[in-house]
């Protein structure tokens, strides 16, 4: 089972419960204290409380033809680095001087972790991801994201993409919120595939598809059994002294690194694939 969020064309925010691509609206409404999507990723049994909201008598509507949102409310999203030794290997070629750093981090017990994006920076399914201008060494980052509510309890999970300066992250480590944090450098999405509906973990595959006018410029796949930390394992390190009342979306790192000559353009599309969750397409923009 899972859920999506989209915007009607009489501006209302709407919920629905998804089988198979077919979407069924919830008797759900928006409000700024209440926000929908909270109220069932926060309750004892999302996916019972889900059920118990679909709206009698509706013509069921396809999930391809909805404006999606990012399916968050007012959740902070939080991203894990150097979880895969792909990415751990990435870093220390594009970083001269502190490669030692992700060396180490990458065997540590404790993780990388990083405040990612407000859900008000965060782009849904279709929506521009961004480039710095400042930046000529851009890549998407495909991660699994964890949907937690506020007791860290993981209730669900989506697909996000930790957009990358791999310039600005290279030249020194302590410019990393900059090569991480900005306008457009997270999207989220399409749905959140409640966690009783997720396939095991260690069989989840994510692929990542990067088109340039038609043409792919690059396909890569990693699965989540690459993965050297488990995602409760990560999940218990962000909660070990920091609360999330509104609960809190973790991105699990990325296993997959395009070619070290490989930049992102305007106008290529992004299409991160996840087993259980479905696909996120974005398109890059420089523009603000
Ligand atoms: O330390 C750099 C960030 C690593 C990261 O975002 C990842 O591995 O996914
Ligand atoms: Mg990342």
């Amino acid at each position: 089972m899972q859920l999506c969020k989209w915007r009607e064309t009489d501006g209302k925010v709407r919920i629905g419960l998804v089988r198979q691509g077919t979407v069924q609206v919830l008797k759900l409404t928006d409000t700024p204290d209440h926000p929908a999507l909270t109220t069932i990723l926060h309750a004892e049994n999302p996916a019972q409380l889900a059920e118990s909201l679909v709206e009698g008598a509706q013509v069921p509507r396809r999930l391809e033809e909805l404006p999606l949102l990012p399916p968050i409310d007012y959740q902070e999203v939080w991203a894990a680095g150097v979880t895969y030794q792909r990415s751990e290997e990435a870093r220390k070629r594009e970083s001269h001087d502190a490669g030692l750093f992700y060396d180490k981090v990458y065997r540590a017990p404790r993780p990388e972790l990083f405040f990612k994006a407000p859900a008000y920076r965060v782009v849904g399914p279709g929506g521009c991801v961004r480039i710095r201008r400042d930046s000529h060494w851009s890549v998407p980052e495909p991660e699994l994201a964890v949907v937690c509510d506020p007791r860290l309890r993981i209730v669900g999970y989506t697909i996000g993409n930790d957009m990358s300066a791999r310039d600005i992250e290279g030249e020194n480590p302590l410019y990393l919120p900059q090569a991480k944090i900005y306008d457009g450098c997270c999207a989220l999405g399409p749905v959140i595939t409640l966690a009783s509906a997720m396939p095991s973990l260690s069989e989840v595959q994510i692929n990542l598809l990067i088109e340039r006018r038609g043409h792919a410029v690059f396909r890569g796949h990693t699965s989540l059994a690459l993965m050297r930390r488990s995602v409760e394992e990560l999940v218990t390190w962000l909660g070990k002294e920091t609360t999330f009342p509104s609960g809190v979306v973790l991105l699990t790192g990325t296993g997959i690194v395009p070619p070290d000559e490989f930049t992102l353009e305007p106008g290529d599309i992004i299409d991160i694939e996840i087993t259980g969750i479905g696909r996120l397409k974005n398109v890059v923009t420089q523009e603000r």
